[in-house]
């Protein structure tokens, strides 16, 4: 078949672009593009050279599992090759592998018993340790698959890795492969410490994990908190394994090597399925960062029937979960106002699926955030989205900015209301000055006041509250109680039945508790922890009004800055006549005696953590209780904790404190501190 020149042409193109980025990725340790983006050129190369076989050359980058070694470190020769994995991305892809691995072991049709080991995949750096009678004598990377660095010098820094296995009954010579990870916490920490310092840091942990490993200084690597996974041998002399995947590994595990505790043997492609989407359920819980699911016949007598293709085995394959970094382009970038006013760059994008899910916007939080990455209108960027964080722009590809963008400016007045935009020193974010002159916040003021936490008002929903306030029909939180059925009905998206549920649920409202209420009114700085502590400390609303700055200090949690806002909220006019109107319109709460907080006792000026399940009380009543008391109620554990009381079902947090040293409490040991008080 004679080769079109375009053909020939893109051919050299891809080629040139993936050794860039191979270049970018292991040589620079800082890649440009998303893993999903660099596979898809892969596979694009992969596809066009299938088609036309006399143009694959020995230096294509598809001729290489890995990258070839770089010089500072000497060089290892894989006796066994270190094999790399095919990729399946979808449950087709598995349902077919498993079609072709029973095919060749000539097994029925679907043999859905034929047994896998199914494990995590790890996304870090792939190393070889080698133990002569039981000793480590050196690690390598897998570098290309046949020849790897030797970076024994660092291996041997990571504590997880034993320096002489422990037990009886290890072959003479025992090669073992896993996977050196650096887990979540410790890329977090490390990340933010690097920040602290201006120093660089690191993209993700899978990078910071190869990164590490090739520091030409050990001290550096012993510094980095990795961790590692073994999953497979490769050369073992003078003894014998088990003659299945899952033993072996069990047998790793009593020499004192880890293996992954999440891995399972399953049997048939439903069995990798369900276990597929039970580790993608648990993926954010996990303390380290996977990239999918890797599914091994579990019978080594098979797994030698099936061989090799290439450097893959056909015994394997790495079911991969959807990419959470995606490219996209930026079609726009706008500014939105929220309900305090503070106005916030968002990227409108080219639709993109990444993390499971379609995405079209992306915030970049405040102006500083959006120079400092210095995104603009025709980039392309690169987003993420891990697990059910919003999705964030990770920065900008540099070489396919298109010719002519301009960096972006903080607007000079409201793009919604034409009022200045005003920014206090050294603040990061900008505000709208036009208060509730401004449409949006007062449309994001009434969306604070309907929502869940706050008076709950069911069906109440966004579109909803823009069109009564662009009709100006709305202006402040009590003209809702005086909507109609008969007006919402008319209103775009709303029929009669819909509108005659949305009054229902205002009036359902009605009813509602003082910390709510509190909460609903959007007062700066008053979030629902804080209503709560007013509501108990003053128990009515008149005792808040009247309250003086020095007065609202003494609530827990009340520092000078809220005490002022807080005051300023009800010095003016405008707020207390709404809030007079609310009140007539119905909304009521039940009154309570102000409670005074102790000034003596066992609690006073600790510091509490809530953890798990209580079966007396519940949390909120827990904390009113230590608030009551004196104490004070955080969200996290550290040093400054006093005590961490936990009930049903406590997690990291329990943890947490007692590898801190931070006092525990179960709930009747809490119940005997608050007897005594
Ligand atoms: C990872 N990355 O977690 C393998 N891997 O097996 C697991 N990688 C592998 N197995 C053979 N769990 C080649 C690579």
């Amino acid at each position: 078949m004679t080769v079109p020149a375009a053909i020939a042409k893109e051919l050299d193109s891809l080629k040139d672009q993936i050794r860039h980025h191979n270049y970018r990725y292991h040589v620079l340790d800082d890649p440009e593009i998303p893993d999903a983006e660099y596979d898809r050129l892969m596979r694009q190369l992969q596809a066009l050279e299938q088609q036309y076989p006399q143009l694959v050359t020995a230096d294509s980058p598809t001729q290489r599992v890995g990258d070839a070694p770089i010089s500072a470190f000497g060089t290892v020769q894989h006796q066994v090759p270190m094999l790399s994995l095919d990729n399946a991305f979808s449950s087709e892809e598995l349902f077919e592998f498993h079609r072709r691995v029973t095919e060749r072991l000539e097994l029925e049709e679907g043999a859905s018993s034929l047994r896998y080991t199914a494990e995590p995949k790890l996304d870090g750096a792939a190393v070889s340790l080698l133990y002569e009678g039981g000793k480590l004598v050196r690690g390598a990377t897998r570098g290309d698959g046949s020849t790897g660095e030797d970076i024994t010098h660092n291996i041997r820094t990571i504590e997880a890795i034993p320096l002489s296995l422990i037990g009886k009954g290890y072959p003479a010579v025992l090669e073992v492969r896993g996977e050196v990870f650096m887990p979540k916490a410790g890329f977090e920490a490390y990340n933010a410490k690097a920040r602290a310092d201006g120093q660089k840091t690191f993209v993700n942990p899978r990078n910071a994990a190869a990164g590490s490993l090739r520091q030409l200084d050990p001290r550096l690597t012993a510094e980095r908190p990795l961790d590692i996974y073994v999953y497979s041998v490769g050369r073992v002399e003078g003894g014998i394994l088990p003659d299945h995947h899952s033993e072996i590994l069990d047998r790793l595990q009593d020499w004192g090597l880890k293996a992954c505790p999440e891995r399972k043997v399953v049997e048939g492609a439903e069995g990798c399925l369900a276990f597929y989407e039970d580790i993608g359920a648990r993926r954010d819980a996990l303390k380290y960062e996977i990239d999918g699911v890797v599914y091994k016949v579990d019978d080594l007598r098979q797994q030698r029937e099936l061989g090799f293709v290439s450097r893959a085995p056909r015994w394997a394959i790495a079911h991969k979960f959807p990419a959470q970094e995606e490219l996209t382009v930026v079609e726009g970038i706008e500014f939105q106002v929220g309900r305090t006013g503070a106005i916030t760059p968002v990227a409108r994008l080219e639709p993109v699926f990444v993390g499971g899910v379609t995405v079209s916007n992306a915030t970049l939080h405040n102006i500083d955030e959006l120079h400092r990455k210095d995104v603009r209108v025709g980039d392309t960027i690169t987003i993420r989205r891990a697990g059910d964080v919003i999705p964030e722009v990770v920065g900008v590809i540099a070489s396919r900015r298109p010719k002519g963008t301009r960096p972006v400016q903080l607007p000079k007045d409201c793009p919604v209301c034409g009022s200045a935009v005003v920014r206090e020193d050294g603040e990061a974010v900008a505000r709208c000055s036009g208060g509730l002159f401004c449409a949006a916040q007062r449309a994001e003021a009434l969306k604070h006041f309907v929502s869940r936490k706050a008076l709950d008002v069911e069906g109440f929903g966004a579109k909803l509250i823009e069109q009564l306030v662009a009709n100006n029909r709305v202006k402040t939180a009590a003209d809702l109680f005086t909507l109609t059925a008969s007006e919402l009905a008319e209103l775009d998206r709303m029929g009669e039945k819909s509108a005659e549920n949305v009054v229902q649920s205002i009036e359902a409202s009605k009813g509602t508790t003082l910390a709510r209420f509190l909460y609903a009114l959007g007062i700066r700085e008053v979030g629902e922890a804080t209503a709560l502590s007013l509501a108990t400390h003053f128990g009515k609303l008149e005792n808040i009004i009247l309250a003086s700055e020095e007065d609202l200090l003494s609530v827990a949690d009340v520092g000078p800055v809220v005490a002022l806002r807080i005051r300023s909220f009800f010095d003016e006019p405008h707020n207390s006549d709404v809030i007079s109107r609310l009140i007539e319109a119905g909304v009521s709460w039940p009154e309570t005696e102000p409670q005074s907080v102790a000034k003596v006792g066992p609690l006073v000026g600790k510091v509490f953590v809530l953890t798990g399940t209580l079966s007396g009380m519940t949390r909120d009543e827990a904390k009113q209780l230590i608030q009551s008391h004196g104490g004070k109620v955080t969200g996290s554990v550290s040093k400054k904790t006093d005590y961490v009381v936990f009930g049903d079902k406590a997690g990291s947090k329990l943890k947490k404190a007692q590898s801190l040293g931070v006092g525990t409490l179960n709930e009747e040991e809490f119940e005997a501190l608050l007897a005594g008080c």
